[in-house]
């Protein structure tokens, strides 16, 4: 079926594409909808993750699914949480990755405590009344330099013990088995398949 996915992010498209085998996923742009960007005011992932969802229904109203992600922290007490996307962003200019990925290795410094996460929480909301909710991790540690090329966002900067690499350095296929939004992406899919 046609999942419409609330973002504006390209990466996460293609990632859902991908864990989505067998549905087409489709995003505001696809619909004429240039300035998808709701306010994101939750405090939880789960939160932001019900505004876009939400969001997008009362546009399209066909089911809809949304995902609020982000990297978790322990040494900064789980920062920067839902505020990954605008980490660092306090002066209005959003940072590049490769910026916001030195001033997070920065800012955690020399802290023995290395645990880290990429968190997922995914809506899929069906309609007003009808709606599911899911929130994945992918455990690892922050590692003190980025390496390499793959994915996007914070892959370069979370090193996973049980592969021996950071997420950039996973083949895509291997991310998209195995990741936080794969997780969750899988736990939509079958949730999709009974509707
Ligand atoms: P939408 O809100 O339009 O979906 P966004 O990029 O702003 O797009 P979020 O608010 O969920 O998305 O912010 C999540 C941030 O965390 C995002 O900017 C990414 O850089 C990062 N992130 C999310 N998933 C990631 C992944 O799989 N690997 C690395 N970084 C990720």
């Amino acid at each position: 079926m046609t999942i419409w996915l609330a973002t504006g992010n390209t990466h996460k498209k293609q990632e859902l594409q991908a864990i989505l085998k067998g549905h087409t996923v489709k995003v505001p742009a696809d619909a004429g909808i240039s300035d998808f960007d709701p306010e994101e005011t939750g405090s939880t992932f789960l939160d932001n993750a019900f505004i876009k969802a939400r969001a997008l229904y009362e546009l399209i109203k066909e089911p809809v699914i949304s995902d609020d992600s982000g990297i978790c922290v322990d040494a900064l007490g789980g920062r920067p949480g839902i505020y990954s996307a605008r980490y660092g962003s306090e002066d209005g200019r959003k940072l590049s990755s490769p910026e916001r990925n030195a001033l997070l290795i920065r800012e955690a410094g020399d802290s023995p405590l290395r645990t880290a996460r990429f968190v997922c929480a995914m809506v899929l909301f069906v309609t007003e009344d009808r709606f599911f909710a899911v929130q994945e991790t992918l455990e690892g540690e922050l590692i003190r330099e980025e390496r390499g090329t793959g994915g996007f966002g914070y892959d370069p900067i979370l090193y996973i013990p049980e592969r021996g690499c950071t997420v950039a350095e996973l083949p895509e296929d291997e991310k998209n088995s195995l990741s936080h939004r794969a997780k969750a992406g899988k736990a939509i899919a079958a949730i999709l398949e009974r509707l």
